[in-house]
């Protein structure tokens, strides 16, 4: 396979509700779609994770952008012998920049795939055909707004509720989600970040709740302090941010650091480090679950294809088209019985409507090639 033209595009589809996270807030998901068609004639889709700010992590749209055209494209075009198999070793001489090279192995295979007639959760080794999703929910501004937001996703038949915290919105918003809806709800809770050591004893009282797991209470590099939480907790510890390639997952599990592994395929650099990270969790019994970013329908059926996998025995953040865009670039993503259907033709099983496209898009940038 050799690639014979790229398109980059950006396009923004404002969120139904704004999206608060401790670390800042969303109106709008704005991101960067990778078109890629190949010497045999067949367009590969690829969407990067890389939001506007580097405030979830240090990669940016913009430069995402930059890196794709000025770095990464030039090392696979001067490829004779590309697949989406190698193309992670390809790129390697880039440092870092994994949600960039993430988007385009991800078109690589899309388009790969397509041309083979196989579909990306076949390619790697799905066993389900929809899997149980849940759904992630902002912070609010008050109670009873997120008892409310809560209500309508249980009732919507969500698998599971994902609260977001920080210090000053923990321990009562968790308290009242339980109160309000019982113990039988599969409740967890995701900080983004936004404790300190000192927050340990604090922590600790989210045992009363019965939680699945707390995910990335510290910063990214301080596995020291998450392993000190999990071994003073009896909530599972849950690592996102932390966990930027498979070594990492070894590193953070041999530590103590989290016992439980949210894998986003833009974080770890693509959809086949991700599968690695199932694989080396699934081996040694960790369970495993699928993040997401606010994905359009394009990350969304590739993250359903790999939410699939055996070792994927949690509920991920990957939900209905319509819990966060009025109006998606593809054919909308739609919740049955708590579940969503996992796509099943050729490549991601899926490719954007020209007039959501065109609806959603702010810039294509043709790329030109050596
Ligand atoms: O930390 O999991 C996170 C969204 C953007 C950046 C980071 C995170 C999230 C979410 C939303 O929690 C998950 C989703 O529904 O896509
Ligand atoms: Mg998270």
């Amino acid at each position: 396979m050799k690639i014979k033209q790229v398109a980059l595009h950006e396009v923004a589809l404002p969120l139904v509700s704004p999206f608060r996270t401790s670390v800042g807030v969303q109106e709008h998901r704005v991101a960067l779609l990778v078109e890629l068609r190949t010497d045999d004639g067949v367009t590969g889709w690829g969407e990067c994770v890389a939001e506007e700010d580097p405030s979830y992590a240090s990669e940016y749209l913009s430069g995402a952008r930059e890196v794709i055209r000025r770095f990464l494209l030039p090392v696979l075009t001067a490829d004779p012998r590309l697949s989406a198999a190698r193309a992670a070793e390809l790129m390697k001489p880039v440092r870092g920049h994994r949600m960039a090279k993430a988007a385009v192995e991800m078109a690589l295979l899309d388009a790969e795939l397509r041309r083979a007639g196989i579909s990306l959760a076949e390619h790697l080794g799905a066993v389900r055909e929809s899997v149980p999703v849940g759904v992630s929910v902002g912070i609010m501004d008050s109670l009873d707004e997120l008892i409310t937001a809560v209500d309508g996703y249980l009732g919507a038949g969500y698998a599971r509720i994902k609260l977001k915290i920080e210090p000053g919105w923990d321990l009562e918003p968790v308290a009242a989600v339980r109160e309000t809806f019982g113990s039988a709800v599969a409740l967890q809770v995701d900080a983004n970040t936004a404790y300190s050591p000192v927050d340990l004893a604090h922590l600790r009282k989210l045992d009363a709740f019965g939680l699945t797991l707390i995910e990335q209470p510290f910063a990214p590099d301080d596995l020291e302090t998450h392993a000190r939480l999990a071994a003073r907790i009896d909530t599972p510890v849950c690592l996102d941010e932390s966990i930027t390639s498979a070594r990492d997952a070894v590193t953070a599990l041999r530590q103590g650091a989290c016992s439980i592994v949210n894998v986003k395929p833009g974080r770890v650099g693509g959809y086949l480090e991700a599968r690695r990270i199932h694989d080396l969790c699934q081996a040694a019994g960790v369970p495993v679950w699928c993040g997401g970013m606010l994905e359009t329908g394009l990350g969304r059926a590739a993250n359903l294809a790999l939410a699939a996998l055996p070792g994927f025995t949690l509920p991920g953040d990957i939900s209905a088209s319509a819990r966060y865009f009025h109006r998606d670039i593809t054919d909308p993503f739609v919740l049955e019985g708590g579940r969503l259907r996992v796509p099943s033709g050729p490549g991601i099983g899926i490719a954007p409507d020209a007039a959501g496209l065109a609806a959603a898009l702010v810039t294509t940038d043709l790329v030109p090639l050596g």
